[in-house]
């Protein structure tokens, strides 16, 4: 028999490797010591933070997968997890930023582009001299992504880009944009794009007046005929499954991300109800509150086994997406509820930002929805079950 640890109920200590851990400790350290001191006012002032990618580029934080080549650190997937748990320990915000410009930027580069834009984009972006976004979501299209209205006309060897795509992750500060359009010159399928900043016809609007995710800058993106040539087309692959493949890397770093977001909260729970005292003895005292810290120890210790197991197996190129579904959908639906507890056994300090747990609250509300909503992962689920598609 071993002691119990109630803060790492399956040893999951014990199942990281030495580097695992090592990548983990200098995340969690760069998190509390550069991302905690500024969130309470970045996310109460909505401030733009893109200062932070130098930051977390030094720490090794960008790129955890991409070869060492490219700049990138050449670790597996579970090493991306665990940063990506430390970072949104502090705020899912801050986690959105490495993870847009790590799986939804980085990879598509690194996996569909050619040598040359390899060459010219990723030791920029692993630096975090290069900040990235991602634009497949537009008004019109958002669960539904092979609705897109993005469209790029055929001009001579290049392209000529218009559309608008919406809710994108770091686009108002952004050098590199990944576009999602159809292709006139391939049958109008979908194809990526890399387009940088500054081109003729490209902008950038910043969406103000979130009321989740304010530490993080979110945009828009308009294209309005931006010229482009044959270079800025992703050369290896065509079809929804570009997108999907990177979305399947950043949907799983939230599988664990959502989850430090949920241990801060249940460890702020549990510090509260030790600390205070109502009745004459410590609220951690009373059945119900020790029932909730139980289920949120069991929630936290299963979807981080979960999670474990889906990025060795990611590691080990033996995954199906369908499991990326699994730990998206699970593991935030639970951090979520895990939050809203954390806020009501806090009672009226749990609305102060100086405690912290409604941040994470009201950030969880957009971890739920963005990446695939709950309910679209429970159809791709479904749809595995049954075989019939129900979206
Ligand atoms: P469907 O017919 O299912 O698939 C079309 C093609 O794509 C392939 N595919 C995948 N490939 C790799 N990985 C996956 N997970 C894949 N899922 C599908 C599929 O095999 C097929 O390939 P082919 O060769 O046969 O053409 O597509 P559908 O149009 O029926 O879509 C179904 C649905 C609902 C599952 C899908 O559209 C979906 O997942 N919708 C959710 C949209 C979404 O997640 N958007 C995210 C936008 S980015 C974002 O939110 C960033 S937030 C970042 C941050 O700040 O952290
Ligand atoms: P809709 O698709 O309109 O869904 C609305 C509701 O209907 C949801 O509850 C949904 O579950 C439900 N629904 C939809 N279809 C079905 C169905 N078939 N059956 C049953 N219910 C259904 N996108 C990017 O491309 N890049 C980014 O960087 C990015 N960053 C984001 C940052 C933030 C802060 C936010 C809020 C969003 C971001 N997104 C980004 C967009 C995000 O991916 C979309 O918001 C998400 O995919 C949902 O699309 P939608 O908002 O259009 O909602």
């Amino acid at each position: 028999m071993v002691p119990f640890s109630w803060d790492d109920p399956f040893n999951l200590e014990d199942q990281l490797n030495e580097d695992e851990r090592m990548i983990r400790d200098a995340a969690h350290s760069f998190a509390q010591s550069e991302l905690q001191p500024r969130v309470i006012k970045g996310f109460s002032q909505e401030l733009d933070a893109p200062e932070l990618f130098p930051l977390m580029g030094r720490a090794g934080l960008l790129g955890a997968t991409i070869p060492e080549e490219y700049g990138g650190a050449a670790a597996g997937y579970v090493a991306y997890g665990l940063i990506a748990r430390e970072i949104e320990r502090v705020d899912s915000g801050y986690r959105s930023m490495a993870s847009v410009q790590s799986s939804l930027v980085m990879y598509p580069i690194h996996a569909y582009g050619s040598e040359e834009q390899r060459r010219k984009y990723l030791p920029g972006l692993a630096s975090g001299e290069l900040i990235g976004c991602f634009g497949l979501t537009e008004p019109d299209a958002g669960s539904d992504p092979g609705s897109m209205k993005t469209f790029a006309k055929q001009d001579g060897d290049g392209y000529i880009l218009n559309g608008s795509k919406t809710w994108i992750s770091n686009s108002p500060f952004a050098d590199v944009f990944v576009i999602w359009a159809k292709s006139e010159a391939h049958g109008g399928g979908i194809r990526g794009f890399v387009l940088d900043k500054g081109m003729k016809g490209l902008s950038a609007p910043k969406i103000e007046g979130k009321i989740s995710l304010r530490a993080s800058t979110t945009g828009m993106i308009v294209m309005d005929d931006v010229k482009v040539g044959a270079d800025a087309l992703l050369p290896e692959v065509q079809g929804l499954k570009g997108p999907f493949g990177c979305l399947n890397r950043a949907r799983y770093g939230i599988s664990w991300g959502a989850l430090g977001a949920a241990e801060f909260c249940m460890h702020a729970a549990r510090q509260y109800g030790l600390d205070r005292k109502q009745f004459g003895v410590p609220l951690a005292s009373k059945q119900i509150y020790q029932l909730k810290l139980a289920n949120m120890m069991t929630d936290i210790g299963m979807g981080l086994q979960c999670s474990l197991r889906v990025g060795r197996l990611m590691d080990e190129g033996k995954f199906a997406p369908e499991m990326i579904s699994i730990v998206k959908r699970n593991n935030v639906g639970k951090a979520l509820e895990i939050a809203r507890h954390a806020r009501d056994m806090h009672g009226g300090n749990g609305i102060s930002e100086e405690y912290q747990v409604i941040r994470h609250m009201v950030n969880l509300e957009t971890v739920n929805t963005y990446e695939g909503t709950h309910d679209v992962h429970a159809l791709i689920l479904g749809r595995a079950i049954t075989g019939i598609p129900a979206f």
